[in-house]
């Protein structure tokens, strides 16, 4: 006999839609949500689990009401013939599609809880003895303005786990999609709150409950970062309840920001987004399941470049994609906010503060900016000197034997500082222009 119960848990299919900003050359079938689905049920009849839990918007929208009902019907029969049980409730999506579906399938393994609005438990047993108690609630119009807590009244229980299924707007006041409070959940007896609404995935409260978004299994669109898919919950003998995701998903949307400072040409700068997105790859993705990563770019800093990136990212979007072991590698956007390099000569010629802090950064460059700039360099020296020996730098000073400031240490600063000021100087000008 298992000492512990172990379920599968997911929400927010939209079973019916598709993820955006696919390139029409990778795109097909197998990136539709109804395929993580399948997978989803073969991942829980390979774990063998308890049972699985989906926590509404099983379905999209009523016009691809034929396609979400027989992808979500062979799964569910699947599930049955495994003998698995699937717990379910109404989202905001499918607050009418998903009662007439459970309708129609007459399967005897599936509950779906609390129709109507109207909290619901349902028992899982085994072996005459009951395992976990699971408390559900249905959205039963599109908007729900009250929070659904302050209808709940199921008694708490101690013979087994206790565990709330909810489609839920968390901490957000005012939300019309069934606001709740952390607060309201902590003052339940639940051991765990398996939520859905939000499609990015997230643990919200550790424990005591454990309260989580399972996020969509397939994410939908750009928005929606970083490793999707169902999760496992874990209930221990303890009363301590594990989570853990399995990333099935086949799609993952990312944003890199890549700093491109100091780059002379769009070439170079091809090279320089190109090393960051394969370290990018190496080190944050599972390739496991995951057939396509498509990935939003962020320019930064000052280049000689700037305008060619401006006049050609979109070109450079479409040829920047790559194959990383199974996984098509594209760009879905590139953001350009780079600006352009500054030339310090020419604005050393004026007369204004810009002119001041290009000379001052001229005479840093040439070595000696103590000739021209001495009441700088001796005020930078003291600022330092000054920080250096405050009383809050104590146990740094006596742990790393820091020498006192020198000239060096001044010129540093005020070379970061007027870099920074001039940049800022100039990006006013520039937004103004
Ligand atoms: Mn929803």
């Amino acid at each position: 006999m298992k000492d512990a119960l172990e379920l599968l848990y997911t929400g927010d299919l939209h079973l019916g839609r598709h993820p955006s900003r696919i390139p029409d050359d990778l795109d097909g079938p197998e990136l539709s949500p109804k395929a993580v689905w399948l997978s989803t049920v073969q991942e829980a009849i390979d774990r063998d689990v308890d049972v699985v839990v989906i926590a509404g918007d099983v379905v999209d929208q009523e016009n691809r009401y034929f396609e979400a009902y027989g992808a979500f019907e062979d799964g569910v029969a699947q599930l049955d013939e495994a003998g698995i049980p699937v717990v379910v409730v109404a989202g905001n999506h499918d607050f009418d599609a998903l009662p007439d579906m459970v309708d129609n399938l007459d399967a005897d393994t599936l509950q779906f809880l609390g129709r109507g609005g109207q909290w619901e438990r349902w028992t899982l047993d085994r072996d005459g003895e009951p395992i976990a108690h699971f408390d559900g609630w249905s959205f039963s119009a599109e908007h729900v303005y009250e929070s659904p807590l302050d209808e709940y009244d199921l008694p708490a229980t101690d013979d087994a786990p206790q565990i709330g299924v909810l489609h839920a707007d968390l901490d957000s006041r005012g939300s019309q999609y069934a606001p709740v409070l952390s607060s309201e959940l902590r003052d339940t007896a639940a051991d765990a709150w398996l939520l859905g609404h939000i499609h990015s995935p997230g643990i919200q409260i550790d424990s005591r409950p454990l309260a989580l978004y399972s996020g969509s299994p397939q994410p939908l669109d750009p928005g929606e970062q970083r490793a999707h898919g169902p999760w496992t919950i874990t209930m221990l003998e303890n009363g301590d309840v594990q989570a853990d995701q399995i990333p099935l998903a086949s799609v993952r949307y990312d944003r890199v920001s890549v700093d491109v400072s100091g780059v002379d040409d769009p070439q170079e700068a091809t090279a320089v987004i190109s090393d960051e997105i394969k370290e990018h790859v190496r080190s944050e993705l599972d390739t496991g399941s995951l057939e396509l990563s498509l990935v939003r770019v962020h320019l930064t800093g000052r280049t000689d470049a700037h305008s060619a990136l401006v006049d050609q990212h979109r070109s450079m979007e479409r040829d920047l994609g790559f194959r990383e072991g199974s996984v098509s590698v594209r760009i879905e956007s590139i953001d350009v906010d780079t600006r352009p390099a500054i030339d310090l000569e020419d604005l050393a010629e004026g007369d204004n503060a810009a002119a001041y802090l290009a000379g001052l950064l001229l005479e840093i460059e040439d070595g000696d900016p103590r000739e021209a700039y001495g009441d700088v360099v001796d005020d930078s020296l003291g600022t330092v000197r000054q920080a250096h020996s405050a009383n809050a730098y104590n146990p740094l000073r006596r742990e790393t034997e820091l020498e006192d400031p020198d000239d060096d240490d001044a010129i540093d600063h005020l070379e970061q500082q007027a870099r920074v000021l001039l940049d800022t100087l100039l990006s006013q000008k520039e937004g103004k222009a």
